[in-house]
């Protein structure tokens, strides 16, 4: 493939330094912990820093970076969807759901707060999300070394114009609604405790983690003002890269651990979940996410130069131990 990779330690280095600017924006962006009424205020900033990997808000900077874009103008879209994601992790602990107690090395929201209150968590960091989306968060000015020698950035930073915001807005609620990530938990719910075939499987993965990654590639491009042909490599690269990670996150959930996690490992057996190792063994969803890496990748040849960061990203997802 052309343009290069990102070798493990440029990488590393790549994910931190994106990482601490998604947490300075969402430190910018959230309310203070003692804003009144601060018993939500201080619960739902204990969810969102509690230590994530901030993997889909780097995501949407690596495919607006790829399309040519900058990350300022990125960062609140970025920081919305990972708002939205932290939501889904507070709803999903609670005894209603997976009942879970540990999430991200910590005890979970309600154990700390109650379930009035992760319910209410929940709700408000969906809210916030589409507050970031729709309104006008401090900008960010961000100068982070390029990528490779080749990079260039072309296109001059502007604000998202309305039209962009719009569409944006739609995808990432469609991705988080009924038909999106939403549905994908219903049918995770109903397949508790049942035979599920493949063709469920794939659905409830592609849905319930698959579609808000999918969606953090195309805000990027949409940003960006991606061109057609880079909206359909980025969309092809998030939809494999979207349910690898899924069948990965089966196989950690089988061989991980509480430390290595940083949440209860074995959980899916204990609810007798069917995942992907149950449904095919551990061998064969490797393999499984291995193709899909590899499909994700070719899709990235438009960028040429551009794609290391995406490539590597993809790369990360299958050999990634939390
Ligand atoms: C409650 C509406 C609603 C949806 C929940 C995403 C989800 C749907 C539930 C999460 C359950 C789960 C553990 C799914 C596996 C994949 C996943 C989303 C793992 C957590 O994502 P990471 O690894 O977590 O990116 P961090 O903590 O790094 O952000």
């Amino acid at each position: 493939m052309s343009g290069g990779s990102l070798g493990p330690e440029a990488l590393g280095q790549y994910l931190e330094e994106r990482r601490l600017l998604v947490d300075e924006a969402l430190g910018q962006y959230l309310p203070q912990a003692d804003d009144h009424p601060k018993e939500i205020h201080e619960a739902l900033r204990y969810s969102v820093f509690a230590g994530g990997k901030r993997l889909r808000p780097i995501l949407v900077l690596a495919a607006a970076e790829a399309a040519g874009g900058q990350l300022d103008h990125v960062l609140p879209a970025a920081a919305a969807i990972e708002l939205i994601h932290t939501y889904s992790l507070v709803h999903d602990d609670l005894p209603a759901m997976d009942d879970d107690d540990f999430r991200r090395g910590r005890p979970t929201c309600h154990k700390v707060y109650g379930e009035a209150i992760a319910i209410l968590v929940g709700d408000a960091l969906l809210t916030q999300a589409f507050i970031l989306l729709s309104g006008d968060p401090p900008l960010i000015h961000t100068v982070l070394p390029a990528l490779s020698p080749s990079e260039k950035v072309v296109r001059p930073p502007e604000k998202a114009n309305a039209e962009a915001r719009l569409r944006v807005i739609n995808e990432i609620a469609q991705a988080a609604g009924s038909k999106g990530m939403v549905g994908g938990q219903v049918v995770d719910i109903l397949q508790e405790d049942r035979e599920t075939d493949l063709p469920t499987l794939q659905y409830l993965h592609t849905h319930k983690t698959g579609a808000l990654i999918r969606a953090c590639l195309r805000v990027g491009g949409i940003l960006a003002s991606a061109e057609q042909e880079q909206m359909e490599a980025l969309t092809r690269y998030g939809e494999r890269v979207g349910l690898a990670f899924q069948i990965v996150d089966d196989i950690l959930d089988l061989e991980g651990s509480l430390e290595a996690l940083g949440k209860r490992a074995g959980s899916d057996l204990r609810k007798k979940k069917s995942t992907f190792p149950a449904l095919l063994g551990i061998v064969e969803s490797r393999q499984r996410a291995g193709r899909l890496i590899d499909e994700a990748k070719q899709a990235l040849m438009v960028f040429g130069d551009r794609q290391a960061a995406l490539g590597a990203i993809a790369d990360f997802v299958v050999t990634r131990r939390k």
